[in-house]
């Protein structure tokens, strides 16, 4: 069958809602941050509730806008991520590679997207602050071999969360958000993954999967955010 582009159709153009998952300071509002701002802040405040956030990532065969909703990670508002990944397409489940409790609750998360969120959803396992592990930190120099900023701080090898992913079918990047390193691979590998059909019209309910008519934009976001400390930002520019 002759692709979209061969048979001369327009480019895709889709919004697609993303959700971030995972422990509570592995980094998810950095690796936004990183993906929509390209920024890095070294001592970021926690999240309260949710943010809100869009990029455009622009791939040859199609033009995907993430609207992204950022979760917090503490406990006290594990109860509210239904809310947020009721109808998502995808998911980023992130943890820390310098902390094992954090993989843990990711496959947690995993595990509650596989038995309630959307079929077909994209769930992408995240391990963030690569910059921290040996063969990514600031090469050891002999002089300061003590230098614990040059430790390798790793304690989730690359080969077993890779394997947990392949067995559930997940994308898999390690990632820093600090330095930007994978960030926005992971972004686009996604966009890449979703497939054609969930796609939906640009300028449609923002949360609705597949179908209707294609109408004409809109970029006014149509979500109502009513967390404490909810953010919004719209961004034209785009990162892919
Ligand atoms: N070294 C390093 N620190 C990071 C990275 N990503 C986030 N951080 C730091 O980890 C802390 C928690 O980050 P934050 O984005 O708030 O995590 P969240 O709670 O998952 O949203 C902050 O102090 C960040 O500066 C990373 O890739 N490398
Ligand atoms: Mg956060």
């Amino acid at each position: 069958m002759a692709s979209r582009e061969e048979a001369g159709a327009p480019k895709l153009s889709s919004s697609v809602k993303l959700v971030l998952l995972g422990e509570a300071a592995v980094g998810k509002s950095s690796l936004v941050l990183r993906f929509v701002n390209d920024d890095f802040q070294e001592n970021k405040e926690p999240t309260i509730g949710a943010a809100f956030l869009t990029q455009k990532c622009n791939l040859p065969t199609r033009t995907i806008k993430f609207e992204i909703w950022d979760t917090a990670g503490q406990e006290r508002f594990a109860s509210l991520a239904p809310m947020y990944y009721r109808n998502a397409q995808t998911a980023l489940v992130v943890y820390d590679i310098t902390k094992p409790t954090s993989l843990t609750k990711a496959k947690h998360w995993v595990a509650e997207l596989q038995r309630q969120a959307s079929p077909g959803i994209v769930i992408a396992l995240v391990g963030n602050k690569l910059d921290l592990a040996s063969s990514n930190a600031i090469s050891a120099n002999a002089d300061d071999v003590d230098d614990a900023e040059n430790e390798d701080r790793r304690a989730i090898p690359t080969s077993e969360a890779k394997a947990y992913a392949e067995e559930e079918s997940l994308l898999f990047y390690e990632t820093s958000a600090k330095t930007g390193e994978n960030v926005q691979a992971v972004f686009e590998a996604i966009a890449n993954a979703i497939p054609e059909s969930t796609l939906k019209p640009r300028g449609g309910a923002g949360t609705g999967m597949g179908g209707g008519a294609r109408s004409s934009a809109n970029e006014g976001h149509s979500h109502a955010v009513n967390m404490a400390d909810a953010t919004r930002a719209a961004k034209e520019g785009c990162a892919c």
